[in-house]
């Protein structure tokens, strides 16, 4: 197995690996420490049946089914499908998820990897792009930086600044999906780095501050955030299973193909911690 960086600013390419076969304790760790360091690895040349991949995803953490019940697969709900005739969002062509998001931050343990299978591509275009945001921390003028030192976030799913088309809930999922909040900056358990943690999708205000007030930071930090040296932009090739260390990063669908071609992808999201 080869791990082989695709960019100066995250994301690597794993090459001469069948995950259908038995993965050793030994390349789960090699892997593991892979998405650490790189945030977004890529193994190529895979094609998973849903069970498989859920059994693969079960030896990097634990499962966890996505929210939107209509979009999860019905023998293996662990198991979603993304793609641009979204059932939850009525089935009609159109680009989901094509503004700068981390996913599950409405929950109070969002995701800490999400994992997605290509399975139907456009002929070109519908890259998925991401952001670094430990590297974005780290460049953040020291004025920024003081400024978010300690703030929280309030999260939610219907966001009155949401960037776009949001699934309708049924009142389970409403139920299931109260606010909450998490801080602007966190810690990755063991590594010890430390992240932006902001997501536009869904953050309503800053915790304790009025809204014009709030919006002017988050906007700038938002500013700030989409930096394109912070970005790496993974374009699609049949076959690719990309997993990203989802605390860390953001991303979203580049919307620049022909929407009339087909775009289908399966996802399963790995449980992670109340960000601290
Ligand atoms: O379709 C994409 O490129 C990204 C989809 C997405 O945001 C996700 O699976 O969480
Ligand atoms: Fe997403």
């Amino acid at each position: 197995m080869d791990i082989l960086p695709l960019s100066n600013v995250m994301g690597a390419e794993v090459l001469g690996l069948d995950l259908s076969h038995d993965v050793s304790e030994d390349l789960v760790a090699d892997l593991s420490k892979g998405l650490s360091k790189y945030l977004v690895l890529c193994v190529r040349g895979q094609k998973l049946a849903p069970e498989t991949f859920v059994r693969v995803a079960r030896r990097f953490g634990r499962p966890k089914a996505s929210l939107l019940r209509q979009d999860r697969l019905s023998e293996t709900p662990e198991v979603s499908i993304v793609s641009n005739r979204q059932a939850s969002m009525g089935g009609k062509p159109m680009v989901h998820a094509k503004a700068w998001h981390t996913d599950d931050s409405y929950f109070a343990k969002p995701a800490m990897f999400t994992m997605l299978q290509a399975i139907t591509l456009p002929k070109r275009g519908g890259n998925t792009d991401f952001i670094n945001t430990c590297a974005v921390l780290e460049a953040m003028p020291s004025n920024l930086r003081q400024r978010i030192e300690g703030l929280r976030a309030i999260h939610t799913y219907q966001s009155r600044r949401n960037l776009s088309a949001v699934a309708r809930r049924s009142d389970q999922e409403i139920a299931e999906t109260p606010a909450v909040d998490h801080p602007l900056v966190r810690t990755l358990p063991g590594s010890g780095r430390q992240a932006l943690y902001i997501n536009p999708n869904r953050i309503e205000r800053i915790l304790g501050w009025n809204e014009p007030e709030s919006d002017a930071l988050l906007d700038e930090l938002y500013d700030f955030a989409f930096r394109s040296e912070f970005q790496y932009s993974h374009e699609w090739r049949d076959g690719d299973l990309v997993i990203w260390d989802n605390r860390c990063t953001m991303h979203k669908a580049n919307a620049d193909y022909d929407i009339a071609q087909l775009r289908v992808m399966h996802r399963v999201m790995l449980e992670g911690e109340v960000p601290v």
